[in-house]
Protein backbone atom coordinates (compact mmCIF):
# COMPACT_ATOMS: atom_id res chain seq x y z
CA UNK A 1 0.00 0.00 0.00
CA UNK A 2 2.81 2.30 1.11
CA UNK A 3 4.64 1.51 -2.12
CA UNK A 4 1.58 2.03 -3.87
CA UNK A 5 1.25 5.51 -2.81
CA UNK A 6 5.06 6.28 -3.27
CA UNK A 7 4.48 5.47 -6.58
CA UNK A 8 1.73 7.97 -7.04
CA UNK A 9 3.49 10.03 -5.61
CA UNK A 10 6.75 9.86 -8.11
CA UNK A 11 4.40 9.64 -11.30
CA UNK A 12 2.50 12.89 -10.46
CA UNK A 13 5.70 14.92 -9.49
CA UNK A 14 6.96 13.83 -12.76
CA UNK A 15 3.93 14.43 -14.11
CA UNK A 16 3.50 17.82 -13.23
CA UNK A 17 6.57 18.82 -13.80
CA UNK A 18 6.33 18.00 -17.70
CA UNK A 19 2.98 19.66 -18.11
CA UNK A 20 1.35 21.08 -14.62
CA UNK A 21 2.09 23.80 -12.39
CA UNK A 22 5.19 23.76 -9.83
CA UNK A 23 5.46 25.29 -7.03
CA UNK A 24 8.49 26.81 -5.44
CA UNK A 25 9.12 29.23 -2.73
CA UNK A 26 11.82 32.43 -2.57
CA UNK A 27 13.01 33.75 0.23
CA UNK A 28 14.28 37.81 -0.63
CA UNK A 29 16.39 38.69 1.76
CA UNK A 30 18.64 42.23 1.77
CA UNK A 31 19.52 45.59 4.20
CA UNK A 32 16.33 47.34 4.32
CA UNK A 33 16.03 49.65 1.21
CA UNK A 34 17.67 47.53 -0.91
CA UNK A 35 15.02 46.99 -3.09
CA UNK A 36 13.64 43.67 -1.93
CA UNK A 37 9.89 44.84 -1.68
CA UNK A 38 10.48 46.51 -5.38
CA UNK A 39 11.75 43.46 -6.79
CA UNK A 40 8.81 41.54 -5.51
CA UNK A 41 6.05 43.50 -6.91
CA UNK A 42 8.32 44.10 -9.81
CA UNK A 43 7.84 40.51 -10.33
CA UNK A 44 3.55 40.30 -9.57
CA UNK A 45 1.92 43.38 -10.94
CA UNK A 46 5.15 43.83 -13.68
CA UNK A 47 5.34 47.22 -12.60
CA UNK A 48 7.65 49.66 -10.03
CA UNK A 49 5.13 50.66 -7.25
CA UNK A 50 6.02 52.70 -4.52
CA UNK A 51 6.91 51.03 -1.81
CA UNK A 52 7.00 51.68 2.55
CA UNK A 53 9.76 50.17 4.44
CA UNK A 54 8.50 46.69 5.22
CA UNK A 55 8.23 46.02 8.96
CA UNK A 56 7.55 42.19 9.24
CA UNK A 57 7.18 40.69 5.99
CA UNK A 58 4.98 40.54 2.71
CA UNK A 59 4.22 37.15 1.02
CA UNK A 60 2.85 37.16 -2.35
CA UNK A 61 1.95 34.46 -5.41
CA UNK A 62 4.14 35.16 -8.78
CA UNK A 63 3.35 32.55 -11.72
CA UNK A 64 5.21 32.58 -14.26
CA UNK A 65 4.39 30.48 -17.05
CA UNK A 66 3.89 27.29 -15.19
CA UNK A 67 6.00 27.87 -12.54
CA UNK A 68 3.81 28.94 -9.30
CA UNK A 69 6.53 31.42 -6.90
CA UNK A 70 5.50 31.82 -3.46
CA UNK A 71 7.88 35.22 -2.09
CA UNK A 72 8.81 36.22 0.80
CA UNK A 73 9.75 39.03 1.04
CA UNK A 74 11.34 39.68 4.47
CA UNK A 75 12.18 43.15 5.64
CA UNK A 76 15.73 43.90 6.85
CA UNK A 77 15.30 46.78 9.39
CA UNK A 78 17.65 46.28 12.50
CA UNK A 79 14.65 45.92 15.00
CA UNK A 80 13.14 42.30 12.85
CA UNK A 81 16.95 41.02 11.43
CA UNK A 82 16.69 38.38 14.19
CA UNK A 83 13.65 36.24 12.77
N1 LIG B 1 17.42 53.90 -8.15
C1 LIG B 1 16.85 52.77 -7.73
N2 LIG B 1 16.03 52.83 -6.69
C2 LIG B 1 15.44 51.68 -6.28
C3 LIG B 1 15.68 50.45 -6.93
N3 LIG B 1 14.96 49.48 -6.31
C4 LIG B 1 14.31 50.10 -5.31
N4 LIG B 1 14.60 51.44 -5.28
C5 LIG B 1 14.09 52.43 -4.33
O1 LIG B 1 14.67 52.18 -3.06
C6 LIG B 1 13.73 52.45 -2.02
C7 LIG B 1 13.56 51.23 -1.11
O2 LIG B 1 12.96 50.18 -1.85
P1 LIG B 1 12.20 48.97 -1.14
O3 LIG B 1 11.79 48.03 -2.22
O4 LIG B 1 11.14 49.48 -0.22
O5 LIG B 1 13.40 48.34 -0.30
P2 LIG B 1 13.34 47.16 0.79
O6 LIG B 1 13.48 47.81 2.13
O7 LIG B 1 14.53 46.30 0.46
O8 LIG B 1 12.03 46.43 0.63
C8 LIG B 1 12.42 52.87 -2.70
O9 LIG B 1 12.35 54.27 -2.68
C9 LIG B 1 12.59 52.33 -4.12
O10 LIG B 1 11.86 53.12 -5.03
C10 LIG B 1 16.55 50.43 -8.08
O11 LIG B 1 16.80 49.41 -8.71
N5 LIG B 1 17.09 51.63 -8.42
MG1 LIG C 1 10.61 46.06 1.97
Amino acid sequence: MEIATAKGGFFSNIFSSLFGTREMRILILGLDGAGQTTILYRLQVGEVVTTIPTTGFNVEMVTYKNLKFQVWDLGGQTSIRPY
